[in-house]
Formats: C-alpha cells, sequence, structure tokens
C-alpha cells in the first residue's frame, strides 16, 4: 500500500492505488429541502464508508453537469455518480466515461438512453408509482362527489424524471373519471419561490379550484402562501396532494394545510456507497434498485414527525 508515500506523486488525487475508492458525484443543486437532505445524506455517507467523495453543486443545469462529468473523468475518479436534472441529453458524456472504463450510478434521477450499458445502477423511487398514489388518494377523497373536481398542478423541472413521471402516474389514474379535471398545469421548478408565483397566477385566472397538486413538498409549501394571501384556507378552500414527505411539509400536513403526502426519501446515501464499493471491485450489482416509501395522511404525520429525519 502506498498511501503512506510523499503526496506528490499520485497527481490530481485519484487514489486507485491506495485503495480508497474516489467518487465524483455531480448533484442537481439545492433546489429543495429534499434535495439539502439527499446531499446530506451522500456526504454522511461517504465518510462513514471511507469513500473520498468530490462533490460539485450543478445549481439545476445540466451543462454544469456535462463539465462536472468531464472533470471527474480528467481526474480519473474509481467511479462517478449523479442525479441527471432532466432526462435527455446524456449519451456523448457517458460513452466519454465508458470509453474511459469509469463505471457510473445513476442516483435519483433516471436518463433516458437506450444504451443501457452506459450505466452500471440507477438507485432511486419509483416516480410513476408517486403520482399514482397520490391520485388514488383524490379519488378515494372524491368518491361521494358527482360535480366537477377542478385540478391546479405545479410540475416539477421541466423535463425531470419525476415530473414527467409524477405527471404521467396522477393522469393514468384520474382518467377513468370524467369529474376530475386538471384546469392549470405549469412548472415550478421544484422550489418554494416558483411554486408560490405560478400559484399567484393560477388563483388569479381560475376562481374555482378545488384541489393543488405539487410535484413536491416545497412548491406546495410556497402555494400554501400564495392560497393564504388570496383569502383562502390551504387543506380547506383548496385541499392539497405534494410529495417528499420533508420535515416541512410534514408539520404542514400535521397542521391541516396540506391533505395529503406520498414519501420520495432522500436517504439514498448509504445504498449509494453500497453499490459504489460493488461497481469498483467488479461485481454484478441489479441494474435498478427502487427505494421503498409510504404515503402519510394528516393523522400519520403528526406520529411520524418526533422521529422524522429529515
Ligand atoms: O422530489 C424534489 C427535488 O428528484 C426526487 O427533486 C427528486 C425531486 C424531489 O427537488 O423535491
Amino acid at each position: 500500500v502506498l498511501s503512506g508515500c510523499g503526496s506528490e506523486g499520485g497527481g490530481g488525487g485519484s487514489t486507485a492505488d491506495d485503495g480508497k475508492i474516489t467518487m465524483g458525484f455531480s448533484q442537481v443543486g439545492a433546489e429543495s429541502g429534499w434535495r439539502t437532505a439527499n446531499t446530506k445524506s451522500i456526504q454522511e455517507a461517504a465518510k462513514a464508508a471511507g469513500i473520498e467523495l468530490k462533490f460539485s453543486d450543478a445549481q439545476q443545469k445540466q451543462e454544469n453537469q456535462i463539465k462536472a462529468i468531464r472533470s471527474f473523468i480528467q481526474q480519473r475518479v474509481d467511479v462517478i455518480a449523479f442525479s441527471p436534472v432532466v432526462e435527455s441529453g446524456w449519451d456523448t458524456v457517458l460513452r466519454e466515461a465508458k470509453n474511459a472504463n469509469i463505471p457510473v450510478i445513476l442516483t435519483d434521477r433516471a436518463v433516458d438512453s437506450q444504451d443501457t450499458t452506459l450505466y452500471k445502477a440507477f438507485l432511486g423511487s419509483d416516480f410513476v408509482e408517486e403520482g399514482r398514489r397520490a391520485a388514488r388518494w383524490l379519488v378515494e377523497e372524491y368518491k361521494d362527489v358527482d360535480e366537477t373536481v377542478n385540478i391546479v398542478e405545479l410540475q416539477g423541472t421541466t423535463g425531470s424524471a419525476p415530473a414527467n413521471d409524477r405527471k404521467a402516474g396522477f393522469e393514468e389514474i384520474i382518467k377513468d373519471d370524467p369529474k376530475f379535471k386538471i384546469i392549470a398545469s405549469q412548472t415550478g421548478d421544484f422550489t418554494r419561490a416558483k411554486g408560490k408565483e405560478v400559484m399567484e397566477a393560477f388563483l388569479k385566472s381560475n376562481p374555482d379550484i378545488d384541489v393543488l397538486y405539487a410535484h413536491n413538498d416545497d412548491m406546495g409549501l410556497g402555494a400554501i402562501e400564495a392560497i393564504e394571501g388570496a383569502g383562502k384556507v390551504p387543506g380547506k378552500d383548496i385541499k392539497i396532494i405534494t410529495i417528499d414527505a420533508v420535515r416541512d411539509g410534514m408539520q404542514a400536513l400535521a397542521d391541516g394545510k396540506i391533505n395529503f403526502i406520498v414519501e420520495c426519501s432522500p436517504l439514498l446515501g448509504p445504498q449509494l456507497m453500497d453499490l459504489a464499493k460493488k461497481v469498483v471491485n467488479g461485481e454484478e450489482v441489479p441494474q435498478r434498485v427502487v427505494t421503498e416509501e409510504t404515503t402519510f395522511t394528516q393523522e400519520q404525520a403528526k406520529e411520524a414527525l418526533p422521529s422524522r429525519q429529515y
């Protein structure tokens, strides 16, 4: 083992020769409570696993992620992991990693590449199922109502896997009953500020909103401010369904301002480090690892809040 030798010899920090794994990780950004918890989970898990982490924040821009991945290739890290901000446009850079013999693990979000040999594994939630769960609650909640149910939708980042899939899963379930109508649908980019802004616009142009479906808690929390600002009562005048179940979302659910949350776990760090070790050691890993998740009603949120980790 050469790790005790003079520090200059190894060059830019690649550590294949001292037995320590170096991971380059390109994060989407810091757009939501979910993302903050996810970053913390990855950083803590890397430390616990003895993996050296080169962490890069892309500020919600694909071009920054591509730059980061190219720089990881140049530094000859042992493994690259990233959470792709959008689904398409990754083939070229992933081929560069493959040609350099550096394995790639996708975390949280998927890519739409046809060539699945471009990555070793994809660890994350089933976003379509999350959308279905949100809609199933709605169908149950309105089962005795005959009138039209006017829904507005705050979508996640345009072109991202969770925005595409959460929309698709939700629509798949409500389409069976024509009383459910999505009367407005727009991106709020997964942020609180944008959620508030877009909800204000929705409220101005639609006097008759029954339900808000927000693709994450943060946009829902921003929308709550807009609803209160318009003199309406969130959770009553307008029912709210969100996805994630981060602490602030769970608090709003317990307080009656949100009606239902579908959980999406950000705690992917330990599983990611596990996969990374196996991949670097040339062991077989499953190409798809799905995170286990649940859903919360207002009562369940009150119970879960005291022990919530994030
Ligand atoms: O739901 C949202 C975040 O990709 C699952 O990204 C993640 C989503 C999460 O900004 O809050």
